[in-house]
């Protein structure tokens, strides 16, 4: 038996698979289709450990579906614009392309040491002009029906990144990227207009099954519809008599209006200033707007931070009750949900509580908890007759309730989509003064940066006809390579790239130098991967029609919202062009934990603890590695790093290698294995192997590779348990099931452990296939059930039936075989003990 060299064994099969381009797509039309993906890289540099990992569940399942019959897409490319390129630019005073393609050069050499089975002439680049052409074009489709749009608004700029940014990329108050506190800046920006679906992209969260539960729940709770209505106070003037002019505000809990005690208005609302100007008010008021623009809207809407407010000496009358309530400017209201102003109703809304005990306004209770009715009645007093103006609670009661104090509508159930709340609005339908409305959370993209390495906007600014787009046939717009980044030129000082002609009136125009977000680049590139080489569409229908939806998406939880949602976008605006047939581009989603070190911290550079794929590799190989990898944890839990668990892997490979081997030397892959003639170990033997390969299918079904090894590991033992048998009396052996057994394990390894699987399977085995072309394995699972007995069932001692169980059946087997058997008559009673007796019958007590 040759000794298992894991550096010769993977070098060789390396130079094969590339000499046959054995990970071609098939374009076998007989065979269903089953696209694999795991989430391209940024190539910020070599390949980490969460790469390794992400690539290796990956490579798993798509190796055997190729081995279950399917036509198999598994392809890779590069997120390879952005910004770490240009600072690394310069930094090392070069350009973005050089550093960009030197990176993504070292990735594509790990990937293929790793063994992971790519069809290369599928790689895609975002940064290579015949990508970003189509990025381009696809951009000008969008703008043709009306979902591009130019608005000048507060925008977050990041100080850091000398760009703006889009909502999604300020999280929890800061650049996604750099940590920096973006600031505000009015500035005019290109947007995606992604609220148009926002509709679908909640409704059709429903058709995605195969996606994890939080994943679909960031996503809704980022959409967030809200159903409520509107409702239009009137405002009074400067001597408290109500004028003409109404606001507007939304709110989700029109059954609270009789608790309504002041309104308040959003920092940015048009017409704040007017109502102040000149007034003693006036310098309070711009206290607080100047203090909201240094937080984010997001910060200030979550409501969690120290709450800011001035009166603006104006009133507004609630339509429904008559009340002159005072009008303030409150910093945690946000000017872009809802109308940007708010009915404040103290004592059922937490973050109105908090300011009217900050600024010492009235806290009027009109719902009352159920418990504070039943307190209520016990003290023989009725709900009509309540009074209080005030309460001494410490928080607001915010749930559902009863209504009282509030005239009509007293006694009637209060709370979002209450009772109350429907007769509130119907008779402000009635009245003209409100309306059903539904409001999103969800923002319009903003996807305009004002960065070098992205894809160029493809527009011109022409004097006389405004902004136009690029020429389709003058596509692509391409970058400069001349910028000198490291003196800070941007595309805007490069006159080469931004002096053009109008394509239209063809006078001198200037180029916009704006590029996308490179979440533009992510958002269709699996679409590409269908068709990479199409020269006329960025993919055509009939290859989005055999490949998508991609059938297994792998990645990590970072990308629950943006890349994810925007994506989801993308394949609906592109569908809606009739470029493709799906609703949804990902059918099944699978979020892969973190991998963290032996102490359970997150591996990073700045901690230096990270453990870098090559330190397995060189000592072990991959195939140690990947089996390392899928055995720790199951794919969507963390895993901690562990040496022990690699070096086990590592004698696991050795060890199977020598049992496949044993098997190979002792078996004929001629003979013909009939059950009858075998010997009890080997019938055992042949039971473990029918067992073990449904339990892997099933498995891989799942996606749960470390209980498939522990399987695979376990009929690794069965047949050492044979051999040894064979060894003391060689006519237990069995020439047929050694083979046999031999080729199940390489087999089922094979999507593990790949170089390790074709050494065995040309050189054991004698195939001149690969281990990844063959079939997986069959099985039968009435072949793995043992003998079966006939037992009585007795309850009470009564004859009730009979049933099969295994001769060797426990206890509980028997028992629980006992149980279904016999499930009418001992329905709604306990089993307080079951006497078995094995091989003859059970009988049931029950109470
Ligand atoms: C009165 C009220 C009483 C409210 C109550 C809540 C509870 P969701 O569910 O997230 O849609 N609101 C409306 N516009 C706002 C803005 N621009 N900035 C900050 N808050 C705003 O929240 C809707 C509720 O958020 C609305 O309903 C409004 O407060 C507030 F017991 O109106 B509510
Ligand atoms: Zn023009």
């Amino acid at each position: 038996i040759p000794a298992y060299d894991a550096q010769a064994i993977e070098n060789k099969w390396m130079r094969a698979w590339d000499e046959e381009n054995l990970f071609a797509v098939e374009e076998d039309s007989s065979k269903p289709k089953k696209y694999v993906l795991e989430m391209f890289p940024y190539p910020s540099g070599d390949l980490h450990m969460g790469h390794a990992r992400n690539y290796t569940i990956g490579d798993a399942m798509a190796r055997q579906a190729r081995m279950r019959g399917y036509d198999v897409l598994h392809p890779i490319g590069f997120d390879a614009f952005g910004l770490p390129a240009e600072n690394a630019a310069i930094k090392h005073n070069t350009q973005a392309g050089e550093w960009t393609y030197k990176n993504m050069d070292q990735a594509l050499a790990t990937m293929r040491r790793m063994g992971f089975s790519y069809d290369m002439d599928r790689l895609v680049k975002t940064c290579n002009p015949d990508y970003y052409r189509w990025g381009q074009w696809i951009f000008e489709k969008l703008w043709e029906r009306g979902l591009v749009y130019r608005k000048k608004s507060p925008v977050n700029w990041c100080p850091g990144c000398n760009t703006v940014l889009a909502n999604e990329q300020v999280t929890e108050g800061k650049c996604w990227r750099c940590g920096s506190e973006p600031e505000k800046r009015e500035l005019e920006q290109w947007y995606f207009k992604i609220t148009d679906y926002a509709q679908e992209l909640l409704d059709d969260l429903e058709k995605l099954p195969g996606w994890p539960e939080r994943v679909k729940q960031m996503q809704a709770n980022w959409i967030g519809r809200s159903e409520g209505a509107e409702v239009d106070f009137t405002l009074c003037d400067a001597d408290g008599n109500p004028t003409d002019e109404k606001i507007t505000v939304f709110t989700t809990r029109a059954d609270t209006l009789f608790g309504c005690t002041f309104f308040l208005l959003a920092p940015e609302y048009k017409g704040l200033m007017e109502l102040v100007e000149g007034t003693e008010y006036e310098t309070p008021v711009r206290r607080v707007v100047a203090g909201a623009e240094k937080v984010s809207a997001v910060e200030r809407a979550q409501g969690t931070l120290e709450k800011h407010g001035a009166f603006t000496g104006r009133y507004v009358v609630n339509p429904v009750s008559g009340q002159k309530v005072p009008v303030w400017v409150a910093d945690y209201i946000v000017s872009d949900y809802g109308t940007g102003a708010v009915m404040a109703v103290p004592c059922g809304d937490q973050r109105d509580f908090e300011f009217a005990r900050k600024y010492d306004l009235p806290i009027v209770p009109i719902i009352l908890m159920d418990d504070e009715l039943a307190a209520l009645e016990e003290a023989g007093e009725s709900i009509d007759t309540y009074h209080a103006e005030s309460v001494d609670w410490d928080c607001a009661h915010a749930a559902e309730g009863t209504l009282v104090q509030s005239g009509k509508y007293t006694g009637m159930r209060g709370g979002k989509h209450s009772e109350g709340e429907a007769a509130i609005v119907a008779d402000l339908e009635e009245a003209g003064t409100g309306r059903r409305s539904v409001q999103f959370r969800l923002r319009d993209w903003l996807i305009s940066r004002q960065r070098y390495w992205g894809n160029p906007i493809p527009a011109v600014h022409c004097d006389h006809c405004g902004i136009v787009p690029v020429p389709e046939d003058q596509l692509p717009v391409t970058l400069p390579d001349t910028l000198d980044l490291a003196a800070g030129e941007t595309l805007a000082e490069c006159p080469e790239f931004f002096e053009t002609t109008c394509p239209v009136c063809g006078r001198p125009a200037r180029r916009e130098t704006d590029t996308m977000d490179t979440f533009t680049c992510s958002s269709w590139y699996y679409l590409r991967y269908c068709d990479p080489h199409n020269d006329q569409l960025p993919f055509s229908r009939e290859a989005a029609d055999r490949w998508m939806p991609v059938d297994n998406y792998i990645g990590g939880i970072e990308h629950a919202i943006l890349h994810l949602l925007y994506s989801r976008f993308f394949t609906k605006a592109l569908r809606d062009l009739g470029m493709l047939d799906v609703d949804e581009p990902f059918t099944n989603l699978l979020c892969q934990g973190m991998v963290k070190d032996a102490n359970g911290e997150t591996m990073s550079k700045s901690k230096g603890n990270v453990v870098p794929p090559s330190s397995v590799i060189e000592p072990y190989g991959a195939d140690t590695m990947r089996l390392a990898i899928l055995f720790i944890a199951p794919p969507e839990k963390d895993f901690d790093w562990d040496e022990d668990a690699v070096a086990g892997a590592n004698r696991f490979i050795k060890r199977a290698w020598r049992i496949v081997w044993q098997l190979a030397l002792a078996g004929s892959a001629d003979a013909k294995l009939q059950k009858g003639k075998l010997s009890a170990a080997a019938l055992e033997l042949y039971r473990e192997r029918h067992r073990t390969i449904a339990k892997c299918t099933d498995d891989f079904d799942r996606q749960q590779f470390n209980t498939a090894i522990s399987a695979i590991m376990e009929l690794v033992n069965a047949a050492s348990a044979y051999l040894n048998a064979c060894e003391k009396d060689a006519s237990v052996a069995d020439e047929a099931l050694s083979w046999l057994v031999a080729t199940d394990i390489v087999s089922l390894l094979a999507p593990i452990c790949p170089f390790w699987a074709d050494e065995l399977w040309h050189e054991a085995l004698h195939h001149t296939d690969n281990a990844y072309t063959a079939p997986w394995p069959e099985f039968d699972l009435a072949e793995a059930v043992t003998d079966t007995v006939q037992i009585a069932v007795q309850v009470l001692g009564k004859l009730r039936a009979r049933v099969d169980v295994p001769t060797d059946a426990t206890q509980d087997e028997m028992r629980s075989a006992a149980e279904e058997a016999v499930s009418k008559w001992i329905e709604g009673k306990t089993v307080v003990k079951a006497i078995c007796v094995p091989g003859k019958l059970v009988n049931l007590v029950v109470k």
